[in-house]
């Protein structure tokens, strides 16, 4: 199995890159907000309860996330990797994240870190939020409320994967392309190592 973190702020392109790169590599793809967001549209109870702390910019509880990272990975047994998306925000979820992959020995090969600057972030996310019905890109102050969660809580993540060796920085700005050639360079030159 061959795991994948695409890892970085909120608009640096992790949903647009995972979609190019789940084609071209065959890995499954798991976001956390994608299954938050259908969560929500399924109105299920915890739908409704994530869908309050989202659209404060806030993150969902720790448990409620592992949980379902849990589930995904029991029902996707034939995978032949996976690429987290917006998975682990938090050491907490970092460390059991490598716990559940350890059961099925398996790891993490590798933590893609896209770099965006924070204005680039702001007008991407508000960008989106003129076309997305995404009630969490709609409000500027919430945009920027998620990219100070992600600066208090998540940025720690990389340190937590820095410690085994395991983060590639990527230029996060440019064109969707070019950063997704970036990417894919970087994962080939780590698949035939
Ligand atoms: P996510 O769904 O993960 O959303 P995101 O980080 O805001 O966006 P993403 O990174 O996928 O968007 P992209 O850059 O591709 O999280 C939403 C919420 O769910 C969180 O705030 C939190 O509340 C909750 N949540 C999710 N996971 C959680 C977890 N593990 N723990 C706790 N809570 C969790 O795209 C952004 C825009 O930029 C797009 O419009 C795109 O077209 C554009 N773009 C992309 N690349 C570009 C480029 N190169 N140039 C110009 N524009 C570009």
């Amino acid at each position: 199995m061959f795991n994948i973190i695409l890892f970085g702020p909120p608009g640096s392109g992790k949903g647009t890159q995972s979609e190019k790169l789940i084609a071209r590599y065959g890995l499954k793809h798991l976001s956390t907000g994608d299954i938050l967001r259908s969560e929500i549209a399924a109105k299920s109870p915890l739908g409704m309860a994530a869908k309050s702390i989202m659209d404060k910019g806030q993150l969902v509880p720790d448990e409620v996330v592992i949980e379902m990272i849990n589930s995904a990975l029991e029902n996707n047994p034939q995978a032949k990797g996976f690429l987290f998306d917006g998975f682990p925000r938090t050491t907490a979820q970092a460390e059991a994240l490598d716990k559940l992959l350890s059961q099925k020995e398996t790891e993490i090969a590798m933590v893609l870190a896209l770099k965006v600057g924070r204005d680039e972030l702001v007008s991407r996310l508000v960008n989106r939020g003129k076309t997305s019905g995404r009630s969490d890109d709609t409000d500027e102050s919430v945009i920027k409320s998620r990219i100070d969660e992600y600066e208090r809580k998540t940025a720690v993540v990389a340190d937590y994967y820095n410690q085994f060796g395991k983060v590639v920085l990527v230029p996060g700005e440019g064109t969707i392309d070019t950063i997704f050639d970036s990417l894919s360079t970087e994962i080939d030159s780590k698949m035939v190592a």
